[in-house]
């Protein structure tokens, strides 16, 4: 069983798709272990995305992600990674697939939605970022009526 680091950037709790996101994760049964609310400041910000120091759309992607709050997720299931990503779609929504969450809903390949790790390597970063092991739970489903 794989985690992952789900994202809705600020565009996302902007544009009111937080909820569809996260319908179409349970959707796939995949199940979420934790969940937080985040203003991200630029120093975290920066870290989060220093691979990607140095290029062009470096700034303005640190700016756009400080500039409103962001859903933050740890979620769970099988071939997660792969499986989100695929949801996901391309980074840029004009050349992502039809369906996916980045065609339906991202503006360009700045402001494009979600974020989800692209590796287990990441996502073990990602998480330990985010989250401390307490705040993770694991937990199992049960029946109800209804
Ligand atoms: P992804 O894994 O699809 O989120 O994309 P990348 O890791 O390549 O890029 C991380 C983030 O950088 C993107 F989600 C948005 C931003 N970015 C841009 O703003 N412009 C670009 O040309 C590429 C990425």
């Amino acid at each position: 069983m794989e985690q992952t680091l789900v994202i809705v950037k600020p565009d996302g709790l902007s544009k009111k798709i937080a909820g569809k996101i996260i319908t179409a994760m349970e959707k796939e049964n995949f199940k979420m272990m934790a969940c937080r609310m985040i203003f991200l400041s630029p120093e975290k910000a920066e870290l989060f995305y220093g691979e990607h120091r140095g290029k062009e759309f470096y700034s303005p992607l640190i700016k756009f992600m400080c500039s409103n709050p962001s859903l933050i997720m740890v979620w769970q299931g099988e071939e997660i990674i792969s499986g989100l990503r695929k949801m996901a779609g391309n980074t840029n929504p004009d050349l992502a697939e039809e369906g996916t969450i980045r065609k339906l809903y991202a503006s360009d390949n700045r402001h494009n939605v979600i974020h989800c790790s692209d590796s287990s390597e990441s996502a073990h970063r990602e998480i330990n970022f985010f989250f401390s092991e307490e705040e993770i739970y694991s937990w199992e489903r049960k029946e109800y009526k209804k």
